[in-house]
């Protein structure tokens, strides 16, 4: 049986007619809970009684490389052995039938991707765990800009050990300067987005007529992601929300649908 309201449903497949109507999917790490990858925030949200937000800097990085990529490899193994899930498929299947589509996916696990989500109807705005970049290290003015080196890895283990210290020359370097470390190609906290993903998002928000705001599984704690339901709303477009946890009115939503995003996705794109 459908977990949602019946009542919800019409007046949300009804607006779904709307002519020419523009839909931003704002993606969170709830969509991939149903694959069984861990949410960072609230149960599971953890990693060896650390915070994964204390984890996530390139603060931590600079100061015990070993120890940040040791999170990154199982997080790397546990998503390239995942699968999507029916929600994945649902939102890759809307993008591919709805003409002015656009997902903002705050997910680095490269389900959305295998899922056969349209690459030109998707932005990784916190990039790809499947991605290596390198890191320059910090002097005395901060954070040096790295050599620009970026390269597609699904396969490789890093050769450090799973388990215990891993001192700084065992991480790899970067084949470009031979100087930078490998890192994962992912945005921690205090980096900067990418400046046409940015560009892309933010005209979108900016073109006029009728649009909704999906919000899948995130927790909207995090900046710029967080903002985007609420800049639709400004426009005068709607919001909806599906979360195992009630959001809706945190994101002042139109319809807030409650419950796994798997079971739920579906069925309102159906
Ligand atoms: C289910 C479910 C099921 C569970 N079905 N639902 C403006 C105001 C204030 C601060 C800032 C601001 N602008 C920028 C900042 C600073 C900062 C920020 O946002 N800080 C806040 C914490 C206050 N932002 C940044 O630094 C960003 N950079 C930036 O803006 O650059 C310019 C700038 C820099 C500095 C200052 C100002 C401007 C970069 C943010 C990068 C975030 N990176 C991470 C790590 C990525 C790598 C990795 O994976 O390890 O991204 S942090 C982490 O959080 C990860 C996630 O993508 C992100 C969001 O998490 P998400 O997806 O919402 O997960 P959860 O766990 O929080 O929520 C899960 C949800 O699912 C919950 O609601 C559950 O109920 C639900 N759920 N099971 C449906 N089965
Ligand atoms: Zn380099």
């Amino acid at each position: 049986p459908s977990p949602i309201p019946p009542a919800l449903l019409t007046s949300f497949h009804s607006y779904l007619l709307t002519p020419n109507l523009r839909i931003l999917v704002v993606i969170g790490a709830g969509l991939s809970a149903a694959s069984g990858l861990a949410t960072f925030r609230g149960a599971g949200g953890h990693w060896r009684n650390f915070d994964a937000m204390t984890i996530a800097t390139p603060e931590a990085f600079n100061a015990d490389p070993g120890f940040v990529w040791q999170f990154y490899q199982m997080r790397r193994r546990a998503a390239f052995a995942a699968k999507p899930n029916p929600a994945h498929y649902a939102l890759a299947e809307a993008a591919k039938r709805c003409r002015d589509f656009l997902a903002a996916s705050q997910n680095v696990d490269g389900l959305s991707r295998r899922a056969g989500h349209p690459e030109d109807k998707i932005e990784y705005i916190h990039g790809n765990l499947s991605t290596l970049s390198c890191f320059q290290g910090m002097d005395y003015g901060g954070f040096v800009e790295s050599c620009g080196w970026k390269a597609e890895d699904q396969t490789q283990d890093l050769p450090i050990p799973d388990e215990g210290v891993v001192p700084r020359e065992m991480i790899p370097k970067c084949p470009n300067c031979k100087t930078g470390l490998q890192r994962p190609g992912v945005v921690w906290f205090g980096e900067s987005l990418d400046e046409k993903v940015m560009d892309r998002i933010q005209d979108w928000l900016e073109v006029q007529g009728p649009s909704l705001c999906l919000v899948v599984g995130t927790s909207g704690r995090v900046y710029p992601a967080a903002a985007y339901a609420k800049a639709v709303k400004k426009r005068g477009g709607k919001v909806a929300v599906v979360d195992i946890e009630d959001r809706g009115a945190e994101e002042g939503a139109d319809w807030s649908f409650v419950g796994d995003a798997a079971v739920v996705v579906p069925e309102i794109l159906k």
